[in-house]
């Protein structure tokens, strides 16, 4: 399926489901990324909701189950705008697959990240009208997409812990930068959990079921963990996955790219940096000669704790080959490993080893 709504740059990694992204260097040039340039990651088809049929059904242990439609939400709690990045656990998977290949995974460059003004209402708001029973540990959620996997049909789900779900800067958005969500981001409602990777903010939401424990969907019992370096599809242990929610510390040097011809020595670097959970960039390190020396990029000052933050540099590039380098720190100083291999995992999430682009000057 084709989404008319995106620009001509995008890039798709597949059509059904519908994935695809906006190169890193056209991303770069707006804190803001227009949404015909935002990522679209999708496990199933896209459904069309009629918004007649739309509910979002909130049950499990909270004293008043709610069933409200689009505008029995938008009128009873406030609404809130809030700037945050989303970003896929799968960002930056091509790297990992030159390793190893990963089968049936999408090959996700570094484009599978945007951040947008989402407008909705807040989550907690809406949990503290249910109310919470003290025993609600987790917050578990569905879409309305069909998803089919051996031979089973279900819908695409997850969970984020209670705590995380009664913050402040986490919505129920029916906007994107001040626009309807398009059909393929969610339309008409979804979650947007800033700072946790972008699986958490599910689209097309249905229904929000408060429980003792996380989801059992597969997209948060299997998938979208974090598995040990000797497992594979074969030899998986499910449990022994590390679920993952906050997403880590990350950068990438958008220009110049892989493989790019420069004519001076001074090449200005460009890139964006992430840091998760609600930590800050705090500081971008660049290197030209592989990462033997180092010199502190610029930081924007736009971006907070929700959303990424743009870096520049100048660097002296040497006549020939070059191996220029980026990694960040996080206001914890959590930062970057340095090899992708020692972070390698079967299905190929949360690469962040140090982002490394090869260019040649003339
Ligand atoms: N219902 C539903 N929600 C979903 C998904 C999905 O396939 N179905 N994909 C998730 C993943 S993996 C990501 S990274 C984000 C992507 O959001 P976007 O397509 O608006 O960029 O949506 C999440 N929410
Ligand atoms: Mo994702």
């Amino acid at each position: 399926m084709q989404d008319k709504q995106k620009n001509p740059q995008f890039v798709y990694h597949s059509r059904s489901p519908l994935n695809g992204g906006t190169p890193p260097e056209i991303i770069r040039r707006q804190f803001t990324t227009p949404v015909d340039q935002f990522y679209i990651r999708s496990h199933g088809n896209i459904p069309q909701v009629n918004l007649n049929d739309f509910r979002l059904i909130v049950d499990g242990l909270v004293r008043q189950p709610l069933t409200l439609t689009l505008f029995g939400l938008q009128s009873a709690f406030s609404q809130r705008r809030v700037v945050a990045t989303l970003q896929c656990a799968g960002n930056r998977r091509d790297e990992l697959m030159k390793l190893e290949a990963i089968p049936g995974e999408t090959p996700w460059g570094p484009e599978a990240v945007g951040t947008a003004e989402w407008t909705g209402v807040c989550l907690a708001d809406v949990l503290r009208t249910a109310g919470l029973k003290p025993e609600a540990k987790h917050l578990a959620f569905s879409g309305l997409d069909e998803i089919e996997k051996q031979g089973e049909r279900f819908l695409y789900g997850g969970s984020i812990p209670i705590d995380k779900a009664l913050g402040p800067e986490v919505l129920l958005a029916f906007e994107i930068n001040g626009k309807q969500l398009p059909p393929a981001h969610g339309y008409p409602l979804r979650m947007v959990v800033p700072g946790y990777i972008g699986a958490r903010s599910g689209k097309w939401l249905s229904r929000l079921t408060l429980q003792t424990e996380p989801s059992r969907n597969y997209y948060q019992a299997k998938a979208y963990r974090l598995y040990p370096p000797n497992m594979r599809q074969e030899n998986v242990v499910w449990e022994a996955g590390i679920e993952l929610g906050e997403f880590a510390v990350n950068t990438v040097i958008c220009s110049p790219k892989e493989g790019d011809q420069v004519e001076k020595g001074r090449e200005l670097l460009q890139g964006y940096a992430l840091a998760g959970g609600g930590r800050r960039v705090e500081r971008v390190d660049v290197s030209a000669d592989g990462g033997k020396n180092w010199q502190l990029a610029r930081l924007g000052n736009e971006g907070d704790r929700w959303t990424w933050r743009f870096w520049e540099a100048e660097v002296e590039l040497k006549p020939g080959a070059n191996e220029i380098v980026a990694r960040a720190w996080d206001s914890a100083t959590n930062t970057q490993p340095e090899d992708p291999a020692a972070i390698w995992n079967f299905k190929g999430y949360m690469n962040n080893a140090w982002h490394r682009v090869r260019v040649t000057r003339k």
